[in-house]
């Protein structure tokens, strides 16, 4: 059976000591959660660091770790104290984090932190590779180790592996700043399938693809060679029915049995019915927005007194990185505000903000989101955020007010809240009144729209989600490479042309033959394709034609002399080998005054892009253009062209980053088949990359070889992956 192995930076247990004894506490994490509901039921196992510097272990104590946790299907990556302090708090924490959660300006981008990021993230492959079988499935997560699945892949392509980021993905703009950037894309892009929280990372991730590589880009999938990558949103969950269940056994705890926090927030209602709670939970980072929070609720205070007495901000701050300047700035930053706020509103009998600079356990946290009538989620950025998520299952009886953040990824899935803008303290204190006073009847009915949506998709929901995922792009996978020409079809087809009498070849040049550049003139036949011609045609039984959407005059010129037959302008002309050139279809450029204008005015906006005119066509080539805007501009201009080409007997063609407009009825296949009258060939070949090959694979006889240059569906026969490809197979028949 094949397995499906998790690797991410920790693994779900801490080491804990009883005497120099070690004993594991799993996590109760949402990721371990999650998890856990996956790998077991595929038999895998989990890599990851068990959080303890190796060097301050002997190696028998780390044994003794390593045993332990082995018999939980844990796989230990050590890791040195050195190597925590580069890898992990240097370039995940000062450099990826920052930067991932547009803090450019904390960005350390030492090379030294991105050295230990290379040779961590090997180790971690390596642990991987050492318990791989056949075929497995592996998923690593997270910003700690984005160069795992390429050094996974790149040893063992076999593997099918899953990438998830729990972090934002930021824009282009921001993402392009890192030096290494092309390294940590190169590196996620050995996967499989790359999962983020939402659309957007998705996106912004696909557009850092598309700039900084150039690869070619469907939809979501992404096609390098012979590979096909698919991206996608997987909004991660929570277990939702452990908080559900939680708080609705704090409903039911005897009063003797209640938790002191338990107690101490009903002895806050007590003293006057009428008192609200504000929840605010996060670690301690600068992503969280806490400060803005602070503030807003200050403003929010002094524009309305009669709440003074009368509503407290809880706020839990948990510490994190405490090391680092900017944590230690923040945590001052925060400290000051709140005694700040204290000091204005608070008496003896009213504290305005109840601050916590620690953890809890989760009894305390459920009773903190049971008992909140507001949670207020106010990051300036954040992947998810999980906690919001826990505020709403935890409302057994639908009240209470979300209060959100619209730079978390978590709004996606809850258009019910209050959404506010961080930075706009103004907003957030007219949403902290909003939810306040909002009425019970519509907090029930909000509230309640975003339980069913938070259950349905629960953290397994998700796990299983990704995993169904990870098959499909695997099946995906196959069935490219079902149509591919493997050695054992090379053979039989090299038999086939071998044994025919008479052979019709008939190859596509850009693209097929030749690879493309931004200027379509440089791509002349190089020494080894013009040999590689010579080879083809000097064999008697060969008919070989090269058939193209080019102009006449640039073929002509670039194939005179050599033994080859030309058809041009995707069918409109034609020149055997030593006669003329004919027109084998009666095409018309009366037209091109009216539509030439059109597409002057797409080169004028769009730098890099330019015209060709061909006798009886005219090409918009967006080659050399910025690669999102090309694309746009090329939208634009079919629906331009559209109503245009319709009253003319026009075709607007689609090739490989061009639009050609052309007199329509003409195409490579009526083409090829006029070509093949009264040839009596016994072996038919075609080639081509491009959907104007389409109509030569779908038009020539069913007993033709047709082939497929690159990934994209195709009504060809076969498919091979590259040009390089195409010679290798070219070569054999010479
Ligand atoms: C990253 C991304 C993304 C918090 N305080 C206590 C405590 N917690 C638990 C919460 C929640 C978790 O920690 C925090 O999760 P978040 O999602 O809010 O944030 P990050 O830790 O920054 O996580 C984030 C997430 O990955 C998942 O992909 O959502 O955007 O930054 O579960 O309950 N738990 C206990 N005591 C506490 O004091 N027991």
């Amino acid at each position: 059976m094949k397995k499906l192995h998790i690797v991410s930076n920790r693994l779900p247990f801490s080491i804990t000591y009883d005497e120099d004894k070690p004993g594991l506490e799993p996590s109760v994490g949402g990721l371990a959660t999650g998890m856990n509901s996956v790998y077991k039921d595929f038999n895998g196992k989990w890599i990851g660091w068990p959080g303890i510097a190796s060097d301050t272990k002997s190696p028998i104590e780390l044994k003794q770790v390593e045993a332990l946790l082995a018999k939980e299907g844990c796989e230990s990556v050590h890791l040195t104290a050195h190597e925590v302090e580069e890898f992990y708090e240097g370039f995940c924490n000062n450099t990826i984090w920052p930067l991932f959660h547009y803090f450019p300006q904390y960005v350390d981008f030492h090379s030294e932190f991105w050295e230990a990021y290379v040779a961590v993230n090997r180790k971690f492959a390596d642990k991987t590779l050492e318990v791989l079988g056949e075929g497995d499935y592996v998923w690593v997560h997270d910003y700690q180790l984005m160069l795992v699945p390429e050094m996974i892949k790149r040893e063992r392509p076999d593997i099918t592996i899953g990438y998830f980021l729990h972090i934002p993905f930021p824009s282009y703009e921001v993402f392009r700043i890192l030096p290494w950037r092309k390294e940590l894309l190169k590196g996620l892009l050995g996967a499989d399938l790359i999962g983020f929280h939402t659309y957007d990372y998705e996106r912004h991730f696909l557009s850092s693809v598309r700039r900084l590589f150039g690869y070619e880009i469907n939809f979501n999938q992404i096609h390098i060679d012979d590979r096909i990558i698919l991206a996608d949103a997987f909004p991660m969950g929570i277990d939702y029915d452990k908080f559900a269940e939680a708080a609705s056994r704090i409903h039911q705890t005897p009063l003797k049995d209640r938790s002191e926090v338990h107690r101490e927030l009903e002895k806050y209602f007590l003293m006057d019915p009428d008192r609200k709670l504000i929840l605010s939970i996060d670690r301690l980072d600068y992503s969280k927005g806490i400060p803005h929070r602070l503030r807003a609720f200050n403003k929010f205070l002094e524009r309305h007194p009669e709440y003074h007495g009368k509503v407290s901000l809880i706020m839990l701050a948990v510490p994190s990185r405490n090391n680092v300047i900017h944590y230690q700035r923040l945590k001052s930053e925060v400290d000051e505000l709140v005694g700040s706020i204290n000091g204005l509103y608070g008496n003896i009998n009213y504290t305005p903000v109840w601050y916590f600079y620690r953890s809890m356990p989760f009894q305390n946290l459920v009773e903190m989101y049971s008992m909140s009538d507001v949670a207020l989620i106010t990051p300036v950025r954040d992947g998810m955020n999980l906690v919001a998520k826990e505020y709403v299952a935890s409302r057994i009886n639908q009240t209470g007010v979300m209060v959100l953040s619209e730079m978390a990824g978590v709004v996606k899935e809850m258009g019910e809240a209050v959404v506010i803008n961080p930075n706009d303290e103004n907003e957030t204190e007219r949403a902290i009144l909003q939810a306040l006073e909002m009425p019970g009847e519509e907090q029930v009915k909000r509230m309640t729209a975003m339980q069913k949506r938070l259950k349905r998709y629960d953290v397994f929901k998700w796990a299983k989600d990704f995993v169904g995922a990870l098959q499909r792009v695997n099946r995906l996978q196959k069935d490219f490479l079902a149509k591919k020409i493997t050695d054992k079809i090379s053979e039989e087809l090299v038999g086939r042309y071998k044994k025919a009498k008479k052979r019709a070849i008939f190859l596509d040049y850009d693209g097929t033959l030749k690879g493309f550049k931004d200027n379509p003139q440089e791509v002349q036949p190089d020494a080894e394709l013009e040999h590689l011609i010579e080879e083809l045609t000097s064999i008697e039984q060969n008919v070989v034609t090269i058939i193209s959407g080019r102009d006449k005059e640039t073929l002509g010129r670039w194939f005179e002399g050599k033994q080859v037959n030309l058809i041009c302008e995707h069918g409109v002309w034609l020149k055997r080998l030593g006669g003329d050139w004919e027109m084998l279809a009666n095409a018309s450029n009366s037209w091109m005054p009216m539509i030439r204008p059109v597409l002057d005015s797409y080169v004028d906006r769009t730098p890099g892009s330019f015209l060709e005119e061909k006798n009886y066509s005219l090409v918009w080539h967006f080659r050399g253009a910025e690669a999102e805007l090309g694309e746009l501009r090329a939208k634009e201009l079919r629906d331009e062209l559209t109503g245009l080409v319709a009253n003319h007997n026009l075709e607007i063609m689609e090739g490989n980053k061009v639009v050609e407009v052309k007199t329509g009825g003409i195409n490579k296949g009526a083409a090829a088949n006029n070509f093949l009258m009264n040839m009596d060939a016994d072996f038919i070949m075609a080639m081509g990359d491009d959907w104007t090959d389409e109509f030569l694979f779908r038009e020539l006889p069913d007993t033709a070889v047709t082939i497929k240059v690159g990934i994209k569906h195709t009504s060809a026969s076969y498919k091979l992956e590259t040009v390089e490809a195409v010679r290798k197979f070219l070569k054999q028949l010479a």
